[in-house]
């Protein structure tokens, strides 16, 4: 045993058991699904698809990988899947690719808006290949104004409209997107990378049938295994999406024991608890966004349909960096961001980002929220003073150990 990497998985295993999780991107996935990723299946090269690897051996890895599409197609109702993406980014590259020629335009969702590095961030290779132009949330509401984004769609005139964002709290219509895009000419991706558990729960509006490609990631609220994945309806697409993942350049080797670890979560969100558990992460949501605003935090948007909250900190006087790292010292957990037409710059943000995917699979409610809430006032309220912040680390931690850890204990 390696007991220097023993010794800092157990570090974080307490980490992950004593703080309180609220980075809207995590979560705690099942033993059943750790337990794949950590298996033989790890040991093999199988660079290709189902039937056709440049390797032999792979009888099982293809029933591994054939599981996995059968389900992914099923979990959300599309007709075609690749698995082998190894996360978010690698999957959207994988699907601009696939669609676009170098220069193409992309028309996709601001960073500070709620957008994400991938969909063609300036510091993104993804600015550098195609010709990026952004729509922002309204500065008034904070939500998504479709007439505007048609508007901007018409004199932009892109080859792909992106929905989809890091940092959105509120409901995407997909079919309104679609029809900007029909109307331009412009192939329609959705990134559901944040939302994927409550579309695969029906708690958030499918994209399909009105994306030709959607792209998500496995680990947030889907609450399965680190990776990404592509789905599709047209088999029109299917030759230049397989071949952007791989031979095209974005990857190689598939991570088999992934794409098992995926298989086991796609079954496990197929399941009734799943929709319990999605619908708690709402109602969470919500009540935690409801308490924050009677200790006066704003949020943007006014509140949440997801499962995540954006807090505009201007009104605190304090960047989201500052607040972030105090309540870090506090046991709890979340990341500053921009938020939409920020004054600040990214590295110092006047946001900060928090859901409740993980502390919902730790099987907190409604009456746990409002005392989580309590805890960021109070940590906020105490920002500079170390000795509070320990005090308060000290009352989370033991209102933690009464929630059961999934992949740990259960
Ligand atoms: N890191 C993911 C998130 O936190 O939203 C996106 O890459």
């Amino acid at each position: 045993m390696d007991t220097q990497i023993d010794e800092l998985i157990k570090k974080e295993e307490k980490r992950q058991r004593e703080e309180l999780q609220l980075i809207p991107s995590e979560n705690y996935a099942s033993k059943n699904v750790l337990a794949p990723l950590s298996s033989v299946l790890s040991n093999k090269y199988s660079e290709g698809y189902i039937g056709k690897r440049y390797y032999q051996g792979n009888t099982y890895i293809d029933e591994v990988e054939n599981l996995a599409i059968e389900r992914a197609k099923k979990l959300f109702s599309c007709n075609f899947a690749n698995v082998q993406p190894l996360s978010g980014t690698p999957a959207n590259i994988s699907v601009y690719l696939a669609l676009l020629k170098p220069g193409d335009k992309i028309m996709s969702m601001n960073l500070a808006s709620g957008g994400h590095l991938s969909h063609g961030s300036p510091v993104s290779v993804v600015s550098t290949l195609f010709n990026i132009v952004f729509y922002d949330v309204s500065e008034q509401t904070g939500v998504l104004d479709y007439d505007q984004i048609l508007e901007q769609a018409k004199k932009e005139k892109p080859q792909l409209i992106i929905a989809g964002a890091s940092a959105y709290p509120r409901i995407i219509d997909f079919e309104k997107f679609s029809q900007i895009a029909k109307e331009v000419g412009a192939y329609l991706m959705a990134d559901i990378a944040h939302i994927a558990g409550l579309v695969a729960s029906e708690l958030h509006p499918s994209p399909f049938p009105f994306a030709d490609v959607v792209t998500t990631t496995t680990h947030k609220t889907l609450r399965g295994p680190r990776g990404g994945l592509i789905l599709w309806n047209n088999q029109d697409l299917s030759a230049q999406i397989n071949k952007a993942v791989f031979p095209g350049g974005v990857q190689a080797g598939p991570h088999n024991n992934v794409h098992a670890a995926k298989a086991v979560c796609f079954y496990e969100a197929m399941q009734p608890e799943f929709k319990t558990y999605t619908q708690q992460v709402i109602i969470n949501a919500k009540v935690l966004g409801d308490e924050l605003r009677t200790h006066s935090f704003n949020l943007v948007s006014s509140g949440t349909d997801n499962h995540l909250l954006l807090v505009d900190l201007r009104n605190k006087g304090t960047g989201g960096k500052t607040i972030a790292q105090a309540l870090d010292k506090a046991g709890i957990i979340v990341n500053y961001n921009m938020i939409p037409y920020d004054p600040s710059t990214p590295f110092k943000p006047s946001g900060i980002r928090l859901g409740t995917p993980a502390v919902t699979s730790r099987g907190m409610v409604e009456k746990d929220m409002v005392k989580i809430a309590g805890f960021i006032n109070q940590a906020v309220e105490n920002l500079s003073d170390d000795v509070e912040l320990a005090k308060i680390r000290e009352q989370v931690i033991n209102f933690t150990s009464s929630f059961k850890v999934p992949g740990l204990d259960t």
